[in-house]
């Protein structure tokens, strides 16, 4: 049990969400060392949004309004963190949600499967009975795409992606949206738009942008997202973290 008043209370509240995700095997082993990495981050740029993660997420919501077929790719530690939040967002822009595991086994699909059920998700991909194209340059588990899901999609949030895979992707031409704390990933660098933030925060954002923007018309839609440059916005995200440890920012 944790203490509200604990200094480090939401901090520990989402170990906590993992932790319980790992024990009821959604969570890959990986994935609890791949959140103490992104809560390392998540420490240095101060635990809050930035201002560039509010620009890119603006972004992010141009693009999936206008995209003609969105897709959120979900892994472990998504599902683990914000599964209600991923079927709203999915129900505010008609879009599939599918689970895409870097360590895929039969059991953390159903187990993931069943959570997004739990939430009352519409339309789940990625289990292991519908049919699959491999994604190419990829091998083995997580080459796996649905058919009906990442493969066709022109537009996808992937949030906490590996390295590669963001690569194959932005190379089959679809627009890779991602959520990642570390601004110096492969991921984050290959993305067209990425989040530096906390997918807890992230998320809703994302849906707060999309109510927003939303009866916005097409070409100022267009207009965000040409004017967003994913380079200069990851450069913003070391400048905060470097300002703020040479005490040029408190
Ligand atoms: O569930 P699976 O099998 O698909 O596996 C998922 C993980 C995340 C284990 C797998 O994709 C992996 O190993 O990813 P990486 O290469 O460790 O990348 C994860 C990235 O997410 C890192 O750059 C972290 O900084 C970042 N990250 C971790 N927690 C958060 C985060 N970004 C945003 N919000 C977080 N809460």
């Amino acid at each position: 049990m944790i203490h509200k008043d604990h200094p480090r209370y939401e901090s520990l509240k989402l170990r906590a969400m993992v932790v319980d995700a790992y024990k009821r095997g959604i969570l890959a082993d990986s994935g609890m060392i791949a959140h103490g990495r992104g809560e390392a981050f998540d420490y240095l740029l101060g635990e809050k949004t930035s201002n560039n993660a509010k620009k890119a997420v603006k972004a992010a919501a141009a693009a999936l309004i206008l995209a003609e077929n969105p897709v959120i790719s979900v892994n472990g530690n998504t599902t683990a963190l914000v599964p209600r939040e991923i079927v709203k967002l999915a129900k505010e822009i008609q879009c599939k949600i599918e689970i895409n595991l870097f360590y895929r086994t039969p059991e953390r699909i159903s187990a993931i499967e069943k959570v997004f059920k739990d939430v009352c998700a519409e339309n789940v991909l990625g289990n292991d009975h519908e049919e699959k194209e491999s994604i190419k340059g990829l091998e083995g588990p997580r080459s796996s795409s649905s058919k009906e899901g990442i493969y066709i999609a022109d537009v996808v949030l992937v949030p906490l992606e590996d390295g590669d895979r963001a690569e194959e992707l932005v190379k089959l031409g679809k627009l890779l949206i991602t959520i990642d704390l570390n601004p110096l990933s492969r991921t984050a660098k290959t993305a067209s738009i990425t989040i530096v933030d906390n997918i807890v925060r992230a998320i809703p954002n994302l849906i707060e942008a999309i109510q927003e923007l939303k009866g916005a018309d097409p070409s100022t839609l267009h207009q965000i997202i040409e004017s967003f440059n994913n380079n200069e916005n990851i450069q913003e995200s070391l400048i905060k973290i470097s300002k703020k440890y040479t005490g040029v920012e408190q």
